[in-house]
């Protein structure tokens, strides 16, 4: 049998998922919107086989560190009723599990080429619902560019679109990686944890719907400084909602909080430079495409131990 191969490239959040309605179906509480970065990436090759296997980065992994992926197959076959079982061969190009949704790209790429091997002709719609119940995220790393996901009210409903290529964007991203272990509250325990708990989660549906109204005139006028400012307050929006959780938590650590303040700074030197940060330590730097040289040299300056990778605006699903 042949082998397909899909290749997704993670997402970062500019306006955060932060939340389900639906914990089996992955509906979201609100819509939410990203941009799909170049750098890094999952490549996935699928093959039917008379069992189900998962290779993650060449290693064969255990039936209990496969149970998402192969909850996932099964899903996949109820859906679309398909009988086959199937070898998974991942390779990621992100660091795991550390800030870096490489979850996005991981169940992204999965659903594509599971789709390709089972000679289903699925448009990016259906490839984007398919993808969001592995991980809500991965439903927007079908597209490349600027990406909105609509949280919908039901499996039809709840899908991802392009809502901008980025083809006239000079925007630039900085992934600043000052921890590669796996984080200790996953994005779906932190996010039910708050959604529960914190008094403040019942008007964060208000305000991703401000800062979308916000952020979308932004792109479409590649206004880098205004998509940077709604970005980064959405982000601090979101870790406040996990620090008001009850037990509370931060996927902050020192470093995060040490660059934080060290954009800050260069914004007082009038550079126009912000952040944004997901379920782990590590920050991502929203610049102009002319600043980025500068700003990484600034970074390396004032952090010893940091590794900072130059990213940009990336595709959507691609088949080898
Ligand atoms: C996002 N994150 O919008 C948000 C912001 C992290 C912070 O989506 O539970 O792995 O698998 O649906 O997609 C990371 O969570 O969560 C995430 P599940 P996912 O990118």
């Amino acid at each position: 049998m042949n082998k397909v191969t899909a290749i997704a490239h993670t997402n970062i959040a500019l306006i955060k998922y932060w939340g389900k309605k639906d914990e089996a179906l992955r509906l979201p509480y609100t819509d939410s919107l990203s941009l799909t970065l170049d750098d890094f990436y999952t490549e996935t090759s699928v093959t039917v086989s008379d069992e189900d296997q998962f290779f993650l980065d060449g290693e064969l992994k255990s039936n209990a560190d496969s149970q998402r992926v192969f909850n996932f197959l099964n899903y996949f076959r109820l859906k679309y009723n398909v009988k086959n079982s199937f070898l998974i061969e991942s390779n990621n190009h992100v660091p795991n599990s550390a800030g870096l949704a490489s979850s996005s790209s991981a169940f992204a790429a999965l659903s594509g080429a599971l789709a390709k091997a089972s000679n289903l002709d699925l448009s990016l719609k259906e490839l984007s619902q398919l993808a969001r119940v592995g991980s809500g995220s991965a439903s927007r790393s079908i597209y490349g560019g600027f990406v909105q996901w609509h949280a919908g009210h039901d499996d039809e409903s709840s899908f991802a679109e392009q809502f901008d290529d980025a083809s006239n964007s000079d925007i630039n991203i900085l992934s600043v990686i000052v921890n590669k272990n796996k984080k200790n509250i996953s994005s779906t325990e932190g996010m039910n944890r708050t959604r529960m708990t914190s008094p403040f989660y019942k008007i964060w549906p208000d305000v991703v719907e401000h800062d979308l109204i916000k952020i979308k005139p932004a792109i479409k006028n590649n206004d880098i400084r205004t998509i940077g400012e709604i970005s980064e307050h959405n982000a601090m929006e979101m870790h406040a909602l996990t620090m008001s959780a009850n037990p509370p938590f931060t996927y902050f650590d020192p470093e995060t909080i040490e660059i934080m303040n060290i954009i800050s700074n260069m914004r007082n030197e009038n550079i126009s430079v912000y952040f944004t940060i997901d379920a782990g330590p590590n920050v991502k730097v929203i610049c102009h495409k002319k600043d980025v040289t500068l700003i990484k040299e600034k970074l390396e300056q004032q952090l010893a131990n940091a590794r900072i990778i130059i990213t940009k605006p990336g595709p959507g699903i691609t088949y080898k």
